[in-house]
């Protein structure tokens, strides 16, 4: 059994669902078992900064799959919720980003694990260290919770839990 850590955005409405139905074709996958959920996060906009605030959130997995067959599982579900890419990292209904898949440390053309990204990213650490403070990130020698102290308070900033507003409830 393999234990991953995969990301999930998005900034186009409606975000919540976005996130459950994500979640749920994920789960529904007989070689992925969703294990761990953090709480979802309200983030400010990093890279091109013209787009409407992200629903963020970090899943651990337990998963069969090799890692680029875990890529494609990701892809396919973004295509299935409407994903178009018009702009690197602009709008997006959905997107979901291996961060860490076993100790692995490699780079392919089409898969860079852990995420190259993620260390800076409060948007990534903040949830990740919710639900797994001591993992150790392959290739960087520091754990979730040493890598977040070390962000820069800029990075984390604005970063709130999130809560459905009464009047969007069902
Ligand atoms: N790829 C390589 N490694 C991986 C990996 N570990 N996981 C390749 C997933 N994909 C990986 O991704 C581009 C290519 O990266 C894929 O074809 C895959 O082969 P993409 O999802 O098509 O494009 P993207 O999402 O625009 O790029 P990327 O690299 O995922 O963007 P980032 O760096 O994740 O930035 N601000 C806030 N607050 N919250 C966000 O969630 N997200 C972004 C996207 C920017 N700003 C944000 C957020
Ligand atoms: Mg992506």
């Amino acid at each position: 059994m393999n234990r991953a850590f995969i990301a999930l955005g998005t900034n186009i409405e409606p975000r919540k669902d976005y996130l459950d139905q994500a979640i749920t074709l994920l789960s529904k996958v007989d070689d992925i078992q969703v294990i761990k959920k953090s709480s979802i996060y309200q983030t400010p906009p990093v890279g091109y900064t013209n787009q409407a605030d992200f629903l963020n959130m970090v899943l651990e997995i337990n998963t069969l799959l090799p890692s680029d067959n875990l890529l494609d599982i990701c892809q396919e579900i973004e295509n299935e919720l409407g994903r178009k890419r018009v702009i690197r990292f602009g709008p997006r209904t959905i997107d979901l980003d291996i961060l860490v898949y076993n100790e692995e440390n490699m780079k392919t053309e089409r898969l860079t694990i852990p995420h190259p990204r993620m260390s800076e990213r409060g948007f990534v650490l903040v949830p990740l260290n919710e639900i797994a403070p001591n993992l150790q990130i392959p290739g960087l020698g520091q754990t979730v919770d040493e890598l977040l102290v070390d962000l820069p308070e800029q990075e984390k900033k604005d970063i709130t839990k999130w809560k459905m507003a009464e009047s969007e409830k069902e």
